[in-house]
């Protein structure tokens, strides 16, 4: 009897604990300051900014309804770290997993939360669109939560820039921005303000979940006299790990407890601070250091607030490769297959600085990658229908893949797996500059943890490499990409096509009606090959592709360069003056007719390499590469 009691109450808590959410939003710009220097305009949900936490628990469906009431520019919504199991399409990532939702559609996000728990986040995955606000915290709630905790509470770090992404993108991406300089920026928002304030009791332990919803800086993260104990990262728990500070790169999150301290007579800082070996300048006027404020006692900060808080070093934060997931999850068996990816940024014959996984600079196909598996039958594990410039990696079912990457780049880039979380099993050390690129050697590595790390975004250091490994269980077609929005523009992103038959004959991962409706909408098909054939799934006539390549030999930094050094150097400051007044790239034709380059065929007088090389060198600036 008691059994039976005890079975029937467990099945109905099971039953009923699943909840269905449903959210309407509205995507509408909200007058807003952030900063608190700087009155802008942020994308808010129902005109409010900034956009709510949701909570759901594992298990529960979520029925989001995103109204795109955007004037005329698309949209998208990506649940950061959900794994989205048999519900590929509501992933988000446009031309990847879905078709964009043009303005004035409503496209329902309808899923189930999978066996996940702890700490994500929301934002649009559509044109800068997050840098301009788009962008919230996640929270899957766990009734079995491993560690004690009195209070939680979220806080989200991001950047934050004056400028609309629409205004930035065509300058970042242009060719008169030949070294990629990513756009300088405005401030550092913690919990998307400044100076904020965080009030605590004394004796607690807090839960703390740290986002950082950014979408270029790292940020550092400490707290005056008090540490942090990591039991969460990326929606994995964790040993905990007693640390005085955190290295938090955008996408990351991590949840940490923190004690307070038994007195009231003292309020403490907590500082942020921008990685800003990751900017390519740093004006003077830029304010690093972020000072916010742990507040115990009221009435004496409204007297006096606590000063900045300065370190000895920043190099003291907690290295999270060393962290242990707290199941003990052991290593997984050596690679079925190893996917070696190599990163460089480089200019195309456009003038324009691209960054390429092996070469190739992720272009959208016109078909998303998803809609050509549902509709290729047998070619649908055939890498060749996803297009050559899509940089697609067709995976089969259950097998152990590890992804190597070596990074040629000198900055330091944070990558992110969607519908996985990966085990972290090598990450090289940081090269300076004037050194040569460290590679992964699989013949020379350290011994493999045995309890390595997972977590779903890490961060390669400069001009060195990782190694990360995941089982293929979770049929779908999933976006691995740099989460810097300046380099996922440029490029920087491959498609791994998981298990494609497995998506093919499930019954859930079908195109939704809502889901056609949009695609038609916006005038993208949702069947046929990469170019949208679809008699012939090896006809890629007419895909998108990358811009062609310079002649060998020709740097695309020297045809830049000497633009500009001819208009400074050679013309004067008086012919800036003069062809300032004309559109700006009739001057760069004008110096390359000058100088026998010809931009158009990019095709060039062997003579002029030499130079143009040199004054390449002479006008270099510090540059990401
Ligand atoms: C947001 O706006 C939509 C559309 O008007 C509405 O259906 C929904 O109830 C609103 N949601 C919230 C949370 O206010
Ligand atoms: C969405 O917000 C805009 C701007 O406030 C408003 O004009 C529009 O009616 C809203 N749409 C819906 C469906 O509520
Ligand atoms: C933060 O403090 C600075 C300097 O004191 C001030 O200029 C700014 O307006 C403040 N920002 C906010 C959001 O309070
Ligand atoms: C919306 O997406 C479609 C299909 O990718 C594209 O052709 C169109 O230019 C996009 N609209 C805007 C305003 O970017
Ligand atoms: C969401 O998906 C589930 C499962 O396919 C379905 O039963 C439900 O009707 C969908 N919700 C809406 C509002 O269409
Ligand atoms: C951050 O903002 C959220 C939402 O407004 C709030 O609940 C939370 O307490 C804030 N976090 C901190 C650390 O102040
Ligand atoms: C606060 O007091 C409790 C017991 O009274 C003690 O266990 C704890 O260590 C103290 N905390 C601090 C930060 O001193
Ligand atoms: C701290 O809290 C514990 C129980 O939560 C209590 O026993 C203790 O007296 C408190 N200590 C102080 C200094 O408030
Ligand atoms: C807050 O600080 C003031 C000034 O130092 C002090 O007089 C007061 O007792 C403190 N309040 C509490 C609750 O500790
Ligand atoms: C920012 O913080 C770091 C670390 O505490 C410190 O070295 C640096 O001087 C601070 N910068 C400013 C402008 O206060
Ligand atoms: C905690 O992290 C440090 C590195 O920062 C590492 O050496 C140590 O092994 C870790 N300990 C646990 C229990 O995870
Ligand atoms: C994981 O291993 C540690 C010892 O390293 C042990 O204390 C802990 O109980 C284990 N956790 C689980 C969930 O097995
Ligand atoms: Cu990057």
């Amino acid at each position: 009897m008691k059994l039976w009691t005890f079975l029937l109450v467990t099945l109905f808590a099971t039953f009923v604990s699943a909840e269905t959410h449903t959210w309407w939003f509205n995507t509408t710009w909200v007058d807003a300051n952030p900063d608190g220097v700087f009155e802008r305009k942020m994308i808010g949900f129902n005109n409010s900014w900034p956009l709510p936490t949701l909570r759901v628990k594992k298990g529960d469906r979520v029925q989001l309804y995103l109204i795109n009431s955007f004037d005329t520019v698309n949209t998208t919504l990506h649940f950061h770290g959900l794994f989205q199991p048999g519900s590929n399409q509501m992933d988000g990532p446009p031309l990847v997993t879905q078709c964009p939702i043009s303005s004035g559609e409503v496209f329902l996000y309808n899923f189930t939360v999978g066996d996940q728990v702890g700490s994500y986040w929301y934002h649009s995955h559509t044109s800068g669109q997050y840098g301009d606000g788009m962008r919230g915290v996640f929270i899957i709630d766990d009734d079995d939560f491993p560690y004690e905790y009195d209070e939680e509470v979220v806080l989200s770090l991001s950047e934050h820039y004056h400028q609309y992404s629409q205004d930035l993108m065509p300058s970042f991406l242009s060719r008169f921005n030949p070294t990629g300089a990513e756009p300088i920026i405005d401030n550092i928002l913690f919990n998307e303000t400044r100076n904020a304030t965080w009030k605590v009791e004394p004796n607690k332990t807090y839960l703390l979940r740290i986002i950082n919803t950014g979408r270029f800086v790292s940020q550092y993260l400490w707290i005056e006299d008090h540490d942090m104990t990591v039991v969460e990262v990326d929606g994995v728990y964790t040993q905990p790990n007693t640390t005085s500070m955190l290295y938090i790169t955008i996408a990351q999150r991590y949840a940490v407890l923190i004690k307070t301290k038994n007195s009231t007579d003292q309020n403490y800082a907590f500082m942020n601070r921008v990685d800003d070996s990751m900017l390519d300048t740093i004006p003077k006027e830029l304010q690093t250091n972020g000072t916010n404020y742990m507040v115990y006692n009221e009435t004496l900060f409204n007297e006096a607030k606590p000063d900045q808080n300065y370190v000895d070093s920043l190099d003291d934060f907690l290295d999270d490769f060393y962290l242990v997931p707290y199941n003990n999850e052991t290593l997984y068996d050596d690679a079925d297959y190893t996917i070696t990816l190599d990163v460089q940024m480089d200019n195309l014959g456009d003038g324009v600085n691209y960054a390429f996984f092996n070469n190739v600079s992720y272009v959208a196909p016109k078909v998303p990658t998803l809609h050509t598996v549902l509709s290729a039958g047998d070619a649908a594990t055939n890498e060749l229908v996803y297009g050559s410039n899509t940089n697609v990696f067709v995976l089969e079912g259950d097998e152990v893949v590890d992804i190597v990457l070596n990074n040629y780049d000198t900055g330091t880039h944070p990558f992110h797996l969607h519908g996985h979380t990966f085990q972290v099993i090598a990450r090289g050390p940081a090269i300076p500059d004037d050194g040569s690129p460290l590679n992964y050697n699989a013949s020379d590595h350290d011994e493999f943890p045995q309890y390595p790390m997972m977590r779903d975004t890490l961060y390669v250091r400069p001009q060195s490499y990782f190694v990360i490994r995941f089982k293929a269980n979770n049929p779908g077609v999933w976006f691995f990409h740099c989460h810097i929005e300046w380099h996922l523009d440029q490029g920087l992103a491959v498609v791994l096509v998981e298990n494609p038959r497995a998506i093919i004959n499930d019954p859930n991962q079908q195109l939704t009606d809502n889901h056609k409706q949009i695609c038609e909408k916006v005038g993208v098909p949702w069947q046929g090959n990469a170019a949208a054939h679809t008699e012939n799934f090896l006809d890629l006539t007419g895909e998108n592709v990358q811009v062609k390549r310079l002649p060998t030999g020709f740097t695309a930094r020297g045809i830049v360069a000497l633009v500009f050094s001819c208009v400074a150097g050679v013309l004067g400051l008086a012919a800036i003056a003069f062809y300032g007044m004309q559109d700006i790239s009739d001057v760069e034709e004008r110096v390359a007719r000058d100088l026998d380059v010809d931009l158009d065929d990019q095709g060039v007088n062997e003579d002029n390499i030499e130079r143009i090389s040199e004054t390449g060198s002479s006008l270099s600036k510090k540059s990401q590469f």
